[in-house]
C-alpha cells in the first residue's frame, strides 16, 4: 500500500514533520511518501495563499502519478485543491480537515476546532458547511499562532494551544478537539494526554481513512464532475500543467 501525502505549502521542515506523523499513523507495510509543490507560499494562512497552494497540489498530483499511490492525502487544513486533485487522479483523495471532522464526529456529538490565525477560522467554518458537519462542530477557535511557528513548537506554544483547547471545550460544551493545522500533528499525543478528551490530528486520520478506502478498493468516481479535465492549452508559468 502506497500513500502519497501532499503538503500544499513549500516549507520543507513542515513536510518532513508531516511525513513523520503520517508514518507513525500508517499500518505496518504501508509506504508513505510526502511531497510539496515546487512553487507557492511557505505557509497557507489566507485565501490568497490558498489560491496558489491549490495549483501546487494539482502540480504534485501530476508529478507523482508515476509513483502510483493507492490514495492521496492533502495535508493542509484548508483542503486546498481537493476537487481539482480528484479530477486529476483515479485514486481516492482526502483532505485533512475533511478527515479530521469526520473522525471527530464518530467519537463525539460535539467537537471544537483549535487552529492557527483567527482569520483562517472562516475557511474551517466553510469546510464544515461543505462536509455537512457544521451541526457537530460547536466552535472554531483561532490562536493567532503563525503556521511556521509550529515547526519549532516548545512548551510555551504547546501551553497556548492547550489553554485554547480547554477554553473551547468549556465555552462550547464540546467533548473532543480537532487540531486545525497540519503543523500541529506532532503535538497530538501530548495534547491528548493533557486534555483527557479525544484530540484528532487530520494527518493521522487522513492516512488511516486513505488506507481504508484503498483497502475497500474504492476509486474516485469518473462519471460526472470528477472526470478528467477537458484538454486545452494552458499558458504562461503553468503551461506544463494543462491536461
Ligand atoms: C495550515 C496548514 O495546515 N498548513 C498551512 O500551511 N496552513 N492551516 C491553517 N489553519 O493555518
Amino acid at each position: 500500500m502506497k500513500i502519497l501525502l501532499i503538503n500544499p505549502n513549500t516549507s520543507t521542515g513542515m513536510t518532513r514533520a508531516i511525513e513523520a506523523a503520517a508514518r507513525a499513523a500508517a499500518a505496518p507495510g504501508t509506504q508513505v511518501r510526502a511531497v510539496q509543490p515546487s512553487f507557492g507560499p511557505a505557509s497557507i494562512e489566507c485565501h490568497y495563499d490558498e489560491a496558489f497552494a491549490a495549483a501546487g497540489v494539482a502540480e504534485q498530483v501530476r508529478a507523482t502519478a508515476a509513483w502510483q499511490p493507492d490514495a492521496i492525502v492533502l495535508a493542509c487544513f484548508g483542503d486546498p485543491g481537493l476537487d481539482a486533485a480528484r479530477e486529476a487522479t483515479e485514486v481516492p483523495v482526502l483532505g485533512i480537515a475533511e478527515a479530521a471532522f469526520h473522525a471527530a464526529s464518530f467519537v463525539a456529538t460535539g467537537f471544537s476546532v483549535v487552529t492557527t490565525l483567527r482569520r483562517t477560522c472562516i475557511t474551517a467554518e466553510r469546510l464544515l458547511q461543505r462536509y455537512g458537519l457544521s451541526g457537530v462542530c460547536r466552535g472554531v477557535h483561532g490562536t493567532d499562532i503563525p503556521v511556521l511557528d509550529l515547526e519549532a513548537a516548545g512548551e510555551p506554544l504547546i501551553a497556548r494551544i492547550e489553554a485554547a483547547a480547554r477554553e473551547a471545550l468549556e465555552r462550547d460544551g464540546s467533548a473532543a478537539i480537532v487540531l486545525g493545522c497540519a503543523g500541529m500533528a506532532p503535538l497530538c499525543a501530548t495534547l491528548s494526554q493533557r486534555l483527557g478528551v479525544p484530540v484528532v490530528d487530520g494527518v493521522a486520520a487522513g492516512v488511516v481513512f486513505a488506507e481504508g478506502l484503498a483497502r475497500l478498493g474504492l476509486r474516485t468516481a469518473k462519471r460526472g464532475d470528477y472526470a478528467p479535465p477537458p484538454p486545452k492549452p494552458y499558458t504562461g508559468w503553468v503551461r506544463e500543467l494543462g491536461w
